[in-house]
């Protein structure tokens, strides 16, 4: 049984006074949640997460990391600095970045191996532009996605990352899916992975990103392949990333 796994992506939103109140907010509202837990936050707010978090069962996480160990890289953050404030988890290869940041499949898969090899366990995103799915080619791109990541990992590797399906157009747009076209993707994606290690049918935990918020999460979260949500603007308000988080 795959236990489910709900991570807010921060993005480039908070200041000290606004995530003083939402960390407060969720350390208080953490009782009756039966399911994993974790930010992702901005990298200048992980030692005031770390601390605030301290005690509870909240893991933190950051949203990037590059794909080389140390040097002369000008305004990248490693591994080994990540794990010195406490993260367990790196958001790997989000549209947002694949966009913004001009990441290709071929950066995402370096960046995979670098945090397994660093200790983190990568949250790898995967997902289609509003161009791909009118062209129905959601299934090519997204299998593509991830099969470049499969394909720099040894078989084992496949049990220790955390994959999210985030269609592009439905970031930040309020537009869903509906569950049983993400359950479709979510169940092509296992099938990919478990051609690559079978154990996948039980360690890979895929999680749906876009949009997920307390009205849409029950039905999306009960789906068989869906393993939890990598949630945006909801994971900015305690009461709603908490209210996901009960229904996982
Ligand atoms: C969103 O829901 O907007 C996200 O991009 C989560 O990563």
């Amino acid at each position: 049984m795959r236990r489910k796994l709900i991570v807010g992506n921060w993005k480039m939103n908070g200041s000290l006074a606004m995530n003083a109140e939402l960390l407060s907010g969720i350390r208080e509202g953490l009782a009756g949640i039966d399911c994993d837990l974790a930010i992702c936050v901005p990298f200048p707010y992980l030692p005031q997460c770390q601390a605030a978090l301290e005690g509870t069962d909240v893991a933190l996480g950051a949203q990037d990391v590059s794909a080389h160990a140390v040097g002369a890289y000008t305004g990248q953050i490693s591994t080994r600095m990540l794990l010195d404030f406490g993260c367990k988890y790196v958001i790997v290869g989000h549209s947002e970045r694949r966009e913004y940041c001009n990441e290709s499949d071929e950066l995402v898969a370096n960046k995979v191996q670098r945090a397994l090899a660093g200790g983190l366990t990568p949250i790898v995103c995967v997902g289609e532009s509003l161009y791909d799915k009118e062209e129905g080619r959601t299934a090519e791109v997204v299998g593509r996605q991830i099969n470049t990541v499969l394909s720099v990992l040894e078989e084992r590797e496949v049990c220790d990352i955390v994959v999210a399906y985030e269609p592009v157009w439905a970031i930040g747009t309020g537009k869903t899916p509906s569950p049983l076209a993400v359950e479709e993707v979510h169940a092509m994606l296992r099938e990919q992975m478990i051609r690559k290690n079978p154990d996948a049918i039980e360690c890979v935990r895929i999680l749906y990103g876009g949009s997920m918020k307390p009205g849409n999460a029950e039905e999306l979260l009960h789906m068989p392949d869906i393993d939890g949500g990598l949630i945006g603007g909801a994971a900015l308000k305690a009461s709603d990333f908490l209210a996901i988080a009960r229904q996982a």
